[in-house]
């Protein structure tokens, strides 16, 4: 499973800078607005030391990582929605991802351009949100007027698809971000057709001065508006002058750009409720992505079709359990490999084995 991330923003806010440190893919970054106007996209490896650990036993001759490719996107500006400014390509970027990463910019530099000359992150985050509320509030009401010229005579189906976009609407029109409002199952099923960008679920990135991370005003007012939300702090100046000493110092270089990815896929997997499983065998040793709740025939499928199709049952060992005893023949003589049915629901670090028939 790949997870694909838009990177989003105002102009000049660091988009770039920050896709760059993720990524290390080259993006054009400079200090004036829509310096990106095509969209700069990267696939990276998941980092995850667990992998590693488990090829230190098993010795694959392969390791497959879980994947996210990071889509930086030209800065939002006011009318967006109504396409100004490349606006309606933007969104429709942005609509393709299945989780976003707002930049906001929390640092005072007057040598780099804000678009609205101050720092204002209150401001700066509901202009976005906004523009991507405008451009709901049209594609829920194009859906609607679609929905009824279609149908004539409204069955249950499209008559609960058609509940679901009138209360969406209603919430839009007060200015509420959909991934705010609660829905029933039945109503999540049915908004979840219309791919809206206010329903995705959203990573703030606070680009602030790396000398005021404790004491920064613009900060304090990003925490106080998006308090539910994931957070990374980052500091894309002092990262990307980092990465251009490469001469410096590598190691520590390479180590500090992998923690920041490692915080922001841990907060993509904190929003989006993912987590990872292993399959394990002397060809490959297997990260697999998936969502909180998965049960072990969904996992099945995931592998291959046909372990769902003939499934029998998931053998199960523990990830700490495989390293504390070294491998499958320890786990064994300790008895700590488990046996479950199709119902059995995934946990985070299971290494998991198919038995299936032809
Ligand atoms: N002082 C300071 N400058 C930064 C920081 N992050 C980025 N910049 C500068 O801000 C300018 C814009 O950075 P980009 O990464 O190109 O911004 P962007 O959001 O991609 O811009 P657009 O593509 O035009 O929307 C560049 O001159 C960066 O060097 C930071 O943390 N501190
Ligand atoms: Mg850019």
């Amino acid at each position: 499973m790949q997870i694909d991330c838009g990177i989003i923003g105002l102009p000049n806010v660091g988009k770039s800078t920050l896709f760059r440190i993720l990524t290390n893919a080259p993006a054009k970054i400079a200090n004036f607005p829509f310096c990106t106007i095509h969209p700069n996209i990267s696939v990276v490896q998941i980092p995850d030391s667990r992998i590693y650990q488990l090829m230190d036993i098993v010795s694959s001759n392969e390791t497959v990582h879980g994947k996210i490719k990071f889509v930086d996107i030209a800065g939002l500006i006011k009318g967006a929605a109504q396409g100004i400014g490349m606006g309606s390509k933007i969104l429709n970027y942005v609509r393709s991802a299945k989780v976003l990463c707002h930049v906001v910019r929390c640092f005072d530099d007057n040598q780099i351009v804000h678009v609205f000359n101050d720092i204002d992150p209150h401001r700066d985050v509901g202009i976005v949100n906004t523009e991507l509320i405008l451009f709901d509030i049209m594609q829920c009401e194009k859906s609607i007027c679609t929905l009824q010229k279609k149908y004539k005579f409204i069955n249950a189906d499209v008559e609960q698809q058609l509940f679901v976009l009138k209360k969406c609407l209603d919430y839009l029109y007060d200015g509420v971000l959909l991934r705010k409002v609660c829905f029933s199952k039945v109503e999540r099923t049915n908004v979840e057709k219309f791919n809206f960008l206010t329903i995705k679920p959203i990573v703030y990135f606070a680009n602030i001065d790396e000398k005021s991370v404790t004491n920064n005003i613009y900060l304090n007012q990003l925490i106080a508006l998006t308090s539910h939300d994931a957070m990374p702090l980052i500091s894309c100046r002092s990262m990307l002058s980092l990465l251009k000493n490469r001469d410096d110092c590598v190691t520590t270089i390479r180590k500090q750009q992998t923690d920041i990815l490692y915080d922001t896929v841990s907060a993509i997997f904190s929003v989006l409720n993912l987590r990872t499983f292993f399959t394990i065998n002397l060809h490959m040793t297997c990260a697999w992505i998936y969502m909180i709740g998965m049960t072990a025939l969904e996992a099945a499928n995931k592998v291959h079709s046909d372990f769902k199709k003939g499934f029998i049952r998931v053998k199960i060992i523990k990830f700490n359990d495989f390293i504390f005893y070294n491998g499958e023949l320890g786990v064994k003589k300790v008895g700590k490999i488990y046996y479950s049915g199709k119902d059995y629901c995934v946990e985070d670090g299971d290494i998991l084995e198919f038995l299936f028939k032809i």
